[in-house]
């Protein structure tokens, strides 16, 4: 940003715009991505902590070492003491074997179970010990972090005695990045694995994704896509592929890759790759030892078939069960598990049928399969029967397999939830899954309970977390750290709370200072019922584009195609009918007292309504209200709640680091601007389609609003925005290439009464490309800006819509009397014709 962008975008003065842009510059130099901006920084301690300073391993693991060095710097940062002489006691780590043997006489819990730990303080001969004791070396390592979160987050050291232990074996992240560099749903920049084809010579970000994972307690990565897995089984790749390995070993993350099921042929030239063939069999068989040479600790491999065109049992007839077990029988001898996709169905659906329905697909195909699968399989299955969605209901398939492994796949990266740029703290909506009781058999069975195994007794299960980091920062957005922070924490222990989580993560990230905490805490967990509310209502699936982005708003995008994303509206009404009696019988897939529940319309929860039911506009909620007045009022309220995030966050200056105040309110902002667009495109499109006027008025008049199709245009021409629900009465206005005009401009009469007014500008900044923008009145210019941001599309639509607003010099409003002009100066760049949809005009008081 320069620093008349700066200043124009902020309100402030040229001079803190320059030392803020110094700031900015130094800032990227001193710290290219490490793990310390995240919640390892060490900074937030209470000051002063009781862990003895003296740090030594009892062991010789690689793990013990990294847990050693990690107390060292964790607690010298944090109570900013030196190594001390040993009056002052020490702190050691080591398996519990080894606690024993260096302290004998020392009461030790008899056991502890696998990746457990065991933290104790106490006095040894006078002096005090503080004790990490693993079950093992890894468990060793995760009691090493724990304990520096305790300092952290201030905890009561004098009677230290807690035993803890993961709650299920599995917790992995997966990354889907290509070998070409690229991470599929990732907004975060480049991979951190690969480049090229190739894995990347530097992996110091891989160790230092690996640390931060580790923190958390997660113990496998899965480092490839999904998608076009077959060239990471080339002999070159792997050779790459157990470079990562080593560079994650050391804080035991285990490498685990995606596997295109097709391989044998594709890699292996076979004819066929039929999981039922010998030859496919034994070409599995050695191609796992080929890679078990190179990487003995492989965790496992992860398989996407017969979904969204990649290859599948299906060709031969065969079951996902045939081809998870002659993988699984391949991995078997050497320890390795398969994780196969229960994302598996047609996306050639007929939108004609009223009886289709993706949602059934997974339980379709895995329920019937469930004993057939090897002991080293484990079904994972997305919480919900669709997509990730930011409403949807728990999957069915969660309580239909009792003698299969089964894990919960979840998303970190924001796909459909705001893709980083928007607030989104996701672990409120993961509690509500993992929390959800599927009444299987007729008894309670919650969620993480049939994950951790407990419920069907199984030996195997746990919690993936699809995370696609990038080297932007891994996530980008510093607060969307915190769902990745979360995400490990749940899979550790799915009891804990989300406000826990987050009070924890703000403390170790942003601040201690109660008022930050509490303040932070709040606006995470408002966070992810204000997005739901300005951009979907009652379980409708996604309005965005979902054959693109999956970004802004599209709502025909996905209706009348074969993805089954349908959300069948039309002028009387919305939603699907998935009713046993009526519908497309997907509600009876639940155990019989959830499918009670969800096969009637007055027992169905109203924020799944529309996933269950096909419901007239008019229908009446419990509050009384119509569903259509419910899309008003929801979408204006999401607004207001998506602006005071930003206000609270405003409460922060001066308490926090200035630069990610600077950051994060700058993309508050941002929010509370697309979150309006989103509103408007809902509210437009439904009151067109219904037909049915808002009770409060407001569907349809915006108050204060001038459109750029109304104005004096010169060089400008209108078009229509595809959507038409994007643009603000479906159209907009932008610079006409074959104009010879360097600029185009937007010009108003103002005829409202006189006094202090907000300026906001509704403009398109297109993907790869900088237009310029001036705002001024009576022929003087106020502001400009740069639209140099980057979003999804190279055409106007809601993905790239943007609102700037201008609140005068002095930040009180801009004057304005009747007869005033007001101008707005749009300098197109070669594939950018700095679009504009309107101006809105709001008082400033
Ligand atoms: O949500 C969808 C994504 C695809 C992804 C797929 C999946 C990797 O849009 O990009 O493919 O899910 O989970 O397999």
């Amino acid at each position: 940003m320069s620093k008349k962008q700066l200043a124009a975008r902020w309100g402030i003065d040229f001079m803190t715009a320059f030392l803020l842009a110094a700031a900015f510059a130094a800032g990227t130099m001193a710290h290219a991505q490490t793990e310390d901006q995240a919640w390892l920084r060490y900074a937030g301690g209470p000051g002063r902590s009781t862990v003895p300073v003296s740090i030594r391993a009892l062991g010789s693991s690689e793990m013990e070492h990294s847990a050693v060095q990690e107390l060292q710097r964790g607690i010298a940062a944090m109570t900013g003491a030196q190594p001390a002489n040993s009056g002052q006691g020490e702190t050691v780590v080591g398996t519990l074997d080894e606690v024993r043997a260096a302290f004998p006489g020392l009461q030790v819990p008899a056991h502890l179970a696998a990746h457990g730990f065991w933290l104790k303080r106490t006095v040894w001969h006078g002096r005090p010990l503080v004790i990490v004791a693993g079950s093992n070396e890894h468990g060793a390592l995760f009691g090493a972090f724990d304990l520096l979160r305790r300092v952290a987050t201030g905890a009561d050291f004098s009677h230290l005695d807690a035993i803890e232990s993961p709650a299920m074996p599995i917790r992995w992240v997966d990354e889907w990045d290509n070998a070409d560099g690229v991470v599929t749903r990732g907004y975060d920049g480049r991979s951190i694995f690969f480049e090229g084809g190739k894995v990347r010579d530097d992996l110091s970000e891989a160790t230092a994704y690996a640390r931060l994972l580790a923190s958390v307690g997660i113990n496998g990565c899965n480092v490839n896509n999904v998608n076009d897995a077959a060239p990471f089984l080339e002999p070159g790749m792997i050779k790459g592929l157990a470079r990562i390995a080593d560079a994650m070993r050391p804080w035991g993350v285990r490498l685990a890759i995606s596997v295109d099921i097709a391989s044998p042929q594709k890699v292996g030239g076979l004819k066929t790759f039929d999981p039922l063939d010998p030859d496919v069999k034994a070409w599995w068989t050695a191609k796992v030892n080929e890679i078990y040479q190179q990487i003995p600790d492989l965790a496992g491999v992860t398989v996407k078939a017969d979904s969204e065109g990649q290859p599948g049992p299906a060709s031969y007839g065969r079951s996902p069960a045939d081809a998870a077990n002659v993988l699984a029988n391949a991995l078997a001898p050497h320890g390795g598990v398969v994780l196969y996709r229960a994302f598996v169905y047609n996306n050639h659906l007929d939108y004609s049928d009223m009886k289709a329905d993706r949602a059934r697909a997974a339980y379709d195909i895995f329920h019937p399969l469930d004993g057939q699968f090897a002991p080293n399989v484990i079904v994972q299955i997305k919480y919900g029967p669709i997509d990730f969605q930011a409403e949807e209901p728990v999957s069915p398939l969660f309580a239909g397999l009792h003698k299969t492994n089964e894990a919960v796949e979840l998303q970190i990266t924001q796909e459909y939830l705001g893709q980083q740029r928007h607030l989104v703290y996701l672990a409120p909506l993961w509690k509500e899954k993992l929390d959800f009781d599927l009444h299987a058999e007729s008894r309670s069975t919650l969620v993480k309970e049939i994950i951790e195994g407990k419920s069907f007794n199984r030996p195997l299960g746990g919690m993936i977390g699809v995370s696609c980091v990038g080297r932007d920062n891994w996530l980008g957005a510093p607060l969307a750290m915190a769902n990745l922070y979360a995400f490990g924490r749940l899979a550790w222990n799915p009891n804990l709370s989300a406000e826990q989580i987050a009070a924890e993560w703000t403390k170790q990230t942003i601040s201690t200072d109660p008022q930050v905490v509490a303040t932070v805490d709040k606006m995470l967990m408002q966070s992810w019922p204000t997005y739901v509310h300005y951009t979907g209502f009652l379980g409708t699936q996604t309005l965005t584009d979902i054959t693109g982005s999956h970004y802004g708003p599209n709502i025909e995008a996905s209706e009348r195609n074969g993805w089954g994303q349908w959300h069948r509206d039309d002028a009387k009404g919305i939603g699907m009918d998935r009713s046993v009696a009526t519908g497309t019988g997907y509600s009876g897939q639940y155990p019989p007292a959830l499918a009670k529940i969800y096969e009637s319309i007055a027992t169905t929860p109203e924020d799944e309504l529309l996933f269950f039911h096909h419901m007239p506009w008019t229908y009446k909620l419990h509050s009384g209200k119509t569903v259509i007045q419910y899309v008003y009022d929801i979408h204006y309220q999401g607004t207001e709640e998506a602006a005071q995030l930003g206000n609270e966050w405003a409460t922060l200056k001066g308490k926090i680091d200035p630069q990610l105040f600077e950051d994060e309110r700058a993309r508050l902002e941002y929010q509370a601007g697309h979150a309006i667009m989103w509103r408007d495109a809902i509210v437009q499109y439904f009151f067109k389609e219904s037909g049915i006027p808002d009770t409060l008025g407001r569907a349809g008049h915006y108050p204060g609003r001038l459109e750029a199709e109304d104005a004096h245009l010169s060089g400008y021409k209108v078009i229509d925005v595809a959507p038409w629900e994007d643009a603000s009465g479906g159209k907009a206005v932008a610079c006409d290439p074959s104009s010879a005009q360097k600029t185009c401009t937007a010009e108003w009469t103002y005829n409202g009464h006189a006094g202090r007014f907000n300026v906001a500008v509704q403009y398109f900044d297109l993907q790869g490309a900088v237009a310029h923008f001036t705002l001024g009145t009576n022929g003087t210019e106020i502001v400009s800006w740069a639209a140099n941001d980057k979003f999804p599309s190279h055409a106007p639509n809601g993905d790239n819509s943007t609102r700037f607003t201008a609140h005068g010099p002095d930040g009180r409003g801009i004057e304005l009397k009747p007869g005033d002009t007001l101008r707005v100066e749009g300098a197109p760049d070669a594939s950018d014709p700095a679009a504009l949809d309107y101006i809105e005009i709001d008082p400033a008081e």
